[in-house]
């Protein structure tokens, strides 16, 4: 089937394949750096282990070891998927020159100028989080540590991301997404639910009172239900961030990983409940498999179904940014996988008749809403989306994976 008879399929069903396409070149998505090198940075001791309930598995050769290797893997990935893109930075990813080295707390824009110019050389934004883990200064908690000294370490950081993720803002003239995530949490049965809560209030209340424009900066708050090692308690659970996201809505904006709710719990569902309340907010996108909240992303249900709310709430309200990490397959592959597939679920969710199911809803036809839900599933959705890449000018399905086989023969396999 050619892209013109696809097309005049989809306009029986109303939907304008060309409108889709348009729509979709202009929603951003933001592009997560640690695909590329197992959440490990530059700044810490290469060899130092991962911690706070991050935990990457797998050891497949051709790890990004450097900010040379990082951004080469990058502009493949980004040479592979379609839409408009920007980059996703921790503050782990600073670059630091002539054996100059800056711990977390004195970091400074300084140090992600070769970012900037990375981005802005690619027509790109820029988001930004605060690394509170896999650091010395953990012990293990941060921002919720009982230990002053501790907390006050990781406060200094999160304002010092507030004044980078400024200056990424200004510099690159699009708006930074600054997302606060921490690991700390229990092993174990607590002593004290509240203390390490409020601390964390606390200590998000001083971040945030570092200046900056909330029009370029938007400051996140990412809750967790459990990671590694912190299985009994998770200092910011659900409703710890969400609380202090709505009491603080002229400040921040809340922040849903769909891979940290219980197994039967939808983020698909919490897009529109929180989009109710607040203005804006952000999103993890991620498949969660049992215990792991960080697989590569899939065309499966629930990625379509968050997308779908997504177009269906407008998608400038959202803030949509990738994060898993896979370290058993070609890491390369892993983030074009991923983000192809956020990509055509978009695209899947931008070519419904949305209208006309409202219209079936509010009409009690439930009958036929379901009829037609389920006939749109197989309506020829592959030729939209090759011709989606072809006027991106990627490769289309079928088109790219020999290339990151090259890639990997040539480059990531000599990696040591
Ligand atoms: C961890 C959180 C967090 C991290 C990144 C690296 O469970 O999802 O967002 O994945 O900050
Ligand atoms: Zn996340």
């Amino acid at each position: 089937m050619s892209y013109q008879e696809a097309k005049a399929k989809y306009a029986v069903l109303g939907v304008d394949t060309g409108a889709a396409i348009e729509r979709l070149k202009s929603i951003p998505v933001s592009l997560h750096c640690w695909q590329g090198d197992d959440v490990r940075g530059f700044d810490t001791d290469p060899g130092a282990p991962l911690t706070g309930g991050i935990q990457t598995t797998g050891n497949y050769p051709g790890r990004a070891r450097t900010p040379e290797e990082l951004m080469a893997d990058l502009d493949l990935v980004l040479k592979l998927c379609p839409g408009m893109k920007k980059l996703n930075l921790h503050a782990s990813y600073a670059i630091f020159e002539d054996g100059e080295w800056a711990d977390r707390d004195r970091l400074e824009p300084k140090h992600f100028q070769k970012w900037v110019d990375f981005c802005e050389e690619r027509g790109l934004g820029c988001d930004f989080n605060p690394t509170f883990f896999s650091h010395p200064k953990c012990d293990p908690l941060t921002l919720s540590s009982p230990n002053e000294d501790t907390r006050r370490f990781w406060i200094d950081h999160g304002k010092a991301c507030i004044r980078i993720s400024q200056y990424l803002a200004e510099e690159l003239g699009q708006p930074c997404v600054m997302n606060i995530w921490t690991g700390d949490g229990f092993k174990d049965i607590p002593g004290d639910r509240m203390g390490p809560r409020e601390r964390y209030r606390d200590s998000i209340d001083q971040i945030l009172s570092e200046p900056y424009d909330f029009k370029l900066v938007k400051p996140c708050i990412e809750s967790k239900v459990f990671g590694i090692g912190v299985e009994a308690y998770t200092v910011g659970s659900a409703e710890f961030a969400l609380s202090y996201a709505a009491f603080n809505k002229d400040k921040c904006i809340p922040l849903m990983d769909n891979g940290h709710y219980h197994p039967t719990e939808v983020v698909s569902d919490k897009i529109p409940a929180l989009l109710a309340f607040f203005p804006e907010i952000a999103l993890h996108v991620t498949r969660p498999i049992r215990w792991d909240s960080d697989h590569v992303v899939l065309f499966d249900d629930e990625t379509r179904e968050i997308c779908r709310e997504i177009v269906r709430c407008g998608a400038q309200r959202v803030n949509i940014a990738l994060d898993y990490f896979d370290a058993s397959i070609n890491r390369v592959s892993a983030w074009t996988v991923g983000l192809r597939n956020l990509q055509k679920a978009l695209l899947s969710a931008l070519l419904q008749p949305n209208a006309e199911l409202k219209a079936l809803q509010d009409g009690d036809n439930f009958t036929k809403l379901m009829v037609l839900q389920e006939e749109l599933k197989t309506a020829p959705f592959g030729e939209v989306w090759d011709e989606y890449c072809r006027q991106c000018g990627v490769p289309a399905d079928g088109g790219w994976f020999g290339t990151v086989q090259t890639y990997e023969a040539d480059v990531l396999s000599r990696r040591g």
